[in-house]
């Protein structure tokens, strides 16, 4: 096993991931910026590395200040959680050039993942279904493109190889907008990513965000997990995600994880790994895979009883997948509710003490959090504070558990979205189950709309 890991995050999934070296017996190195000092996660590390000041690009996304963490402390390997360095496959490739293991895929897979383009071309390749599109990179010539577009049927949508979740894509809904479309993404896409290589798919009017959690080992064997339903969604943040997705039947389930897991023996993959599909009249469409732990792993972790977070290690110190696809049994239904410091209204980062937590339980409630009574939310990162996972018998349960559980929670002193989270959970059509990802900001707006009416 691993002897001693670097911790390359912060907040709720520096915690998580300490939680499971420990629960191996694994020693943690805990890196902070200098405002994160006061973290739960570095109180609770065997060692903590002060890795630069508060603004990230000093400190989380400093590639040689956590290297030299993992040298000072002669650790082994490096966990990033997710977002600051966990897709960046240069990263990668320099820990493992530093003669410590990335706990992830191999750099290569993170590189491949990252040009969606490439990605789409590898999965469609490995029988993967995506949506119909221009099957590679779009080039300077308008009528070859009009073509195309032409061939899709429009509405279709241009999006940048280099972006993913949300960044750098334009609808186009007629032929007579198609060149400026493009060329302005081009353009977004250059100055955002480097890269102005963009390609076209049939833009999808009303579909849900399913997406498929999967584990490989890297020697020949993988297993999914099943699905996640993760619809709502405010400006591509998502904010309830739940397991199963409702109205996905087993056999489909089946199907699409056999896919899934097919795709990742082909390529080799190595680790957690989630792959994002639209799902619109009961047909999957692959749109991305991400190559990190997600932020949402809880409920499939609630459904299945799979560490995923245990996995990752697993894996990462070189052991084959102890699990076969029949050790994994779905059981229940599972909702998380993201907890962030921000106005409910307005959605205004509200950083600042936090002067009383209570924090929910009883069966089936699960809370991931770093915060504490007397804790600072800090200005300088992603307001997200906890998340609230709840698992019940069925869905119904699930809610039940998850409305007892929010009006249990108590967050003083900042301002946070619990009460949006109440006004969700008791939306007739979040109840209904099996919303599409324009559902939340269309109530969202209904709602702005009547707050600004006088009648
Ligand atoms: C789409 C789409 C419709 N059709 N692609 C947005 C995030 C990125 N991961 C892909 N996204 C979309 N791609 C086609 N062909 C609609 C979206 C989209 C979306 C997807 C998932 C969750 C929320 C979303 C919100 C707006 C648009």
């Amino acid at each position: 096993m691993l002897d001693k890991v670097v911790i390359a995050n912060r907040g709720e999934i520096a915690l998580r991931i300490l939680r499971a070296c420990h629960a191996l017996g694994i020693r943690t190195v805990a890196v902070h910026s200098t405002v994160d000092r006061n973290l739960k996660h570095v109180a609770m590390a065997d060692e903590s590395v002060c890795i630069g000041p508060a603004p990230s690009s000093d400190s989380y996304l400093n590639m040689a200040s956590l290297i030299a963490a993992a040298e000072v402390t002669d650790a082994q390997a490096i966990h990033p959680g997710y977002g600051f360095l966990s897709e960046n496959a240069d990263f990668a490739e320099r820990v493992e050039q530093s003669g410590f293991i990335f706990i992830g895929p191999r750099a290569e897979t993170i590189r491949l993942m990252g040009d969606k383009v490439e990605a789409i071309r590898a999965m469609k390749e490995a029988g993967v279904p995506c949506v119909p599109g221009s099957g590679g990179p779009l080039g300077d010539e308008a009528a070859t493109n009009i073509e195309i577009a032409r061939g899709i049927g429009y509405p279709v949508i241009v999006k940048a190889a280099g972006g993913g979740g949300g960044r750098g894509m334009r609808v186009v809904h007629t032929e007579a907008h198609l060149a400026n479309a493009i060329a302005t993404t081009k353009q977004e896409a250059k100055a955002a990513f480097g890269n102005d290589m963009v390609y076209m798919e049939k833009f999808l009017e009303n579909p849900r965000h399913v997406e498929i959690q999967v584990l490989a080992d890297g020697q020949g064997h993988a297993i999914h997990l099943g699905e996640r339903d993760c619809s709502m969604q405010r400006r591509h943040q998502k904010v309830v995600e739940e397991a199963p997705a409702p109205g996905i039947t087993a056999d489909q389930r089946a199907a699409i994880g056999k896919v899934c897991v097919d795709a990742c023996i082909r390529i080799g993959y190595r680790g957690a790994g989630t792959f994002e599909f639209l799902y619109e009249n009961g047909h999957f469409y692959f749109i991305e895979m991400n190559t990190r732990i997600q932020v949402e792993h809880p409920v499939t972790e609630m459904i299945t009883g799979v560490d995923l977070v245990r996995e990752q290690l697993m894996i990462a110190a070189g052991h084959p997948l102890s699990l076969k696809q029949s050790d994994i049994h779905f059981e229940g239904h599972a909702i998380e509710c993201r907890i962030n410091a921000e106005d409910p209204d307005t959605f205004m980062p509200s950083p600042g003490l936090i002067q009383h937590f209570h924090a929910p339980g009883g069966p089936g409630v699960r809370v991931d959090s770093h915060i504490y009574e007397g804790y600072r939310v800090p200005p300088n990162y992603d307001s997200m504070i906890g998340k609230l996972i709840v698992h019940g018998a069925d869905r119904e349960q699930a809610i039940c558990r998850m409305r007892v559980a929010l009006s249990e929670l108590v967050v003083d002193g900042i301002k946070t979205n619990i009460p949006l989270q109440q006004r969700i959970l008791s939306d007739g059509g979040f109840q209904q189950g099996g919303q599409n990802i324009h559902y939340l900001e269309k109530r969202l707006a209904e709602r702005k709309e009547k707050s600004l009416s006088i009648v």
